[in-house]
């Protein structure tokens, strides 16, 4: 490829017109985007969809989610390394925070508190953040601790925010067994069944969920939003105050 071929492709790109694509094309250019790792590109086409009557969640799966798939399996395959993929996670959060005011625009009361953040060793937040979203959305009053969590972070923010859920998230096979350890404490300090625990995160499952002791495992946000309202309803019938 000689550099006027490459001119010419950058003018190519610089040609596309977001607004005048159709919804399938403009999809596409947004995977793309997110791949290259436009955070401009992907707030305009995330406000262009929300503009032609997509809902929020739509976008965010669609749109969103499915580029963030492509960009996993070119990083897992070694096509992709980290500084490409931090560009892509930080496109990914320029359409979530357009996103995130109107996934939480529920008016719904809170009907609980939950305390939410990856574990120790784990730097990965953008599912967290998701999940924290969704919560928002179905009515919950969320703390979001961020990431790289230790057990005595977890225990501080139990203590502060007195949540009704405490939710944690691991996206490496190395930092999930860390939930254990979390619940073995709460375990130990008589404080297990003041919470419902909730897990999730990629390389988890539900026999994962099981094995650590947790009430459920989450497969997605949109799993959780779901799970976390039926268990505190379900927690406050047995305890006679649902
Ligand atoms: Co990382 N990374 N990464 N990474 N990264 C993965 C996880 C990996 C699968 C990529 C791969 O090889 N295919 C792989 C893990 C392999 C393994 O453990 N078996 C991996 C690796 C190896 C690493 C490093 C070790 C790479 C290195 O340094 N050599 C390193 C680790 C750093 C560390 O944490 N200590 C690393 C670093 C990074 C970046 C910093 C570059 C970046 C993170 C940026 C950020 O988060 N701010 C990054 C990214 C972006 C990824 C991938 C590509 C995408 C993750 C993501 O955001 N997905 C990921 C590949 C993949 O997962 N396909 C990968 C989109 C998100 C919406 O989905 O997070 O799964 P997810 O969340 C979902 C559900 O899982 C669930 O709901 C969410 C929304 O629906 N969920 C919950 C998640 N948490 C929940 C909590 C709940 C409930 C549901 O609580 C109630």
């Amino acid at each position: 490829m000689n550099d006027e071929t490459i001119v010419n492709e950058d003018a190519e790109d610089d040609d596309i017109i977001l607004a005048e694509l159709p919804d399938d094309e403009l999809v596409e250019q947004m995977h793309d985007d997110l791949y290259d790792g436009m955070k401009e590109e992907i707030e305009e086409g995330t406000n262009i969809l929300l503009a032609r009557d997509w809902s929020a969640e739509k976008v965010l799966n669609v749109a969103l989610v499915e580029g963030m798939r492509i960009v996993g399996i070119d990083f897992r395959d070694g096509i992709l390394f980290v500084p490409e993929v931090l560009l892509a996670a930080n496109a990914m959060k320029g359409g979530m925070a357009i996103l995130r005011p109107l996934l939480a625009e529920s008016g719904v009361k809170p009907i609980g508190k939950m305390v939410i953040g990856t574990v120790k060793g784990d730097i990965h937040d953008i599912g967290k953040n998701l999940v924290g979203m969704m919560l928002e959305g179905a009515g919950f009053e969320v703390f979001d601790i961020g990431i790289n969590n230790s057990v005595e972070d977890f225990f501080a923010a139990l203590k502060e925010h007195e949540p009704d859920i405490l939710g944690m998230s691991a996206l490496l096979t190395t930092t999930m067994p860390y939930m254990k350890v979390v619940i073995d404490e709460l375990i130990a300090q008589g404080m297990r069944d003041d919470y419902i625990v909730l897990v999730g995160g990629a390389p988890l499952n539900e026999e994962f969920g099981k094995a650590v002791g947790a009430d459920a495992y989450c497969r997605d946000a949109a799993q959780a939003a779901e799970v976390a309202p039926r268990m505190i309803k379900e927690k406050r019938e047995a305890a006679g105050n649902g």
